[in-house]
């Protein structure tokens, strides 16, 4: 289908209208889509995706349709306050994002979004995991991820890219896969019809793709600055990230609209609190927000990575009590755990501590039996790597867990939820 340059908003409108198309009719369709932790990274790649390649053209024929798709089903996008905050910046509204609630149900979506009429790429992540990963894992044909390369994608995928490299926001990947074409399109003869501006009036072409090109860009600009926080954290920031910053905020200021008030750091500090504001939601909502979960030899691990330091997570649950007790933290984990049939549960926090700076802290929690082994072979494996300093311990019969400051600041889930996976399949069964 032919894609007319045209706003991120309209651009949406045409993709959830074609993903409608594609399910009643069993139309071919390419869905982009980014892991299930559904951050903003992989929220803004997926989108930003789908859009660039819907509107430039590859190096022979037409460009394609791409649809991005939430990993979340709707309700969840009220979990993620930073994504709210940024949405104006683009001009789009929560309606306007797809979901998984869009999709065919589960339990039947393989008769009616046939997998051979389906083309998925990946963004910020590499392998499709869960219920669509069984069905789809097959019709995966492009990546851009920054994550571990876990093998499953062919070497050669063709048109399509397959760029796996260390960067701090998958965003930043995205970007300077796209620009040159993006580029193109600024200065190339790319004018259309859709130069009709809301309101009637009707600006000049330049003016108005300038604009749209500022609102996407601020879209990929919040990731790749709240991932690397402004540029500023040299353990995550990459040549990949200070290139599409530039590059980015060059097309901000080529909007005389956008750019004339544009300040890079104001802007990080306003999508920054809002994505540590965590005061609207529950204990379970917290968890949920940026979750990830992997099969690993028969077990199932959780992770929840948590901008606020676990005291704040107590002090959520346990309201008027003792908010230094771990007990309540320990129950309401356990009770978050059973009902995703988890095996080894763990939070991971990163926050800003007032006497030490940037801090992490880790909670492992072994759900049940089986998750024992794994836990005390992950300790004596990962323990001293990650400079692990004990808070709470409970091995008492029924329980093992553990919360610990995590002194290793430099690892985050990326890198510690590998040695837990590590740990789960060296285990016999
Ligand atoms: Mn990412």
């Amino acid at each position: 289908m032919a894609v007319p340059r045209n706003s991120l908003r309209a651009f949406l409108t045409q993709a959830r209208a074609s993903l409608e198309k594609a399910i009643n009719h069993h139309e071919k369709i390419t869905l982009v889509i980014g892991n299930e932790s559904a951050d903003l990274d992989s929220i803004t790649s997926s989108i930003v995706y789908a859009y660039l390649k819907s509107i430039t053209h590859p190096a022979q024929g037409p460009a394609t349709l791409h649809v991005p798709l939430l990993n979340i089903p709707k309700a969840d996008i009220n979990l993620r306050p930073e994504l709210l905050a940024l949405l104006p910046h683009a001009n789009i509204e929560q309606r306007h994002l797809i979901t998984l609630d869009d999709l065919p149900s589960l339990t039947n979506i393989k008769d009616i979004l046939l997998p051979a009429t389906t083309r998925w790429i990946l963004v910020d992540h590499n392998v499709l995991q869960g219920k669509l990963g069984a069905i789809y894992a097959d019709r995966v044909v492009g990546v851009v991820d920054h994550h571990a390369d876990e093998g499953k994608i062919p070497n050669d995928t063709g048109s399509e890219p397959r760029i796996i490299t260390t960067s701090g926001s998958c965003t930043s990947l995205v970007i300077n896969h796209c620009r040159e074409a993006w580029d193109r399109l600024s200065t190339g003869t790319s004018s259309t019809g859709a130069a009709q501006a809301q309101g009637d009036t009707l600006m000049e072409d330049e003016a108005l793709s300038s604009l749209w090109d500022a609102q996407v860009a601020q879209l990929a600009l919040a990731s790749v600055i709240i991932d690397t926080i402004n540029l500023q954290d040299e353990h995550k920031t990459t040549e990949h990230d200070q290139h599409a910053v530039t590059h980015l905020e060059a097309k901000i200021h080529l909007c005389a609209k956008i750019g004339s008030q544009f300040d890079r750091t104001e802007f990080f500090n306003k999508i920054n609190d809002a994505k540590k504001d965590l005061s609207p939601l529950t204990f379970e909502e917290i968890l949920r927000k940026d979750y990830k979960q992997w099969s690993e030899n028969g077990m199932i691990l959780g992770t929840s990575a948590v901008v606020q330091p676990i005291s704040f997570l107590k002090g959520k649950i346990n309201k008027n009590s003792d908010s230094k007790d771990y007990r309540a933290l320990l129950e309401a984990s356990k009770l978050f755990a059973r009902e995703r049939g988890l095996c080894v549960f763990s939070i991971m926090t990163a926050y800003e501590s007032e006497h030490d700076g940037f801090a992490r802290e880790l909670a492992v929690l072994a759900v049940d039996e089986r998750g024992l082994g794994p836990c005390k072979k992950f300790l004596e494996s990962s323990g001293r790597k990650l400079q692990l300093d004990e808070v709470d311990t409970d091995e008492s019969d029924e329980h093992w867990f553990h919360t610990w400051k995590q002194g290793n600041i430099s690892s985050s889930r990326k890198q510690v939820a590998p040695l837990l996976r590590e740990a789960m399949s060296a285990i016999s069964r």
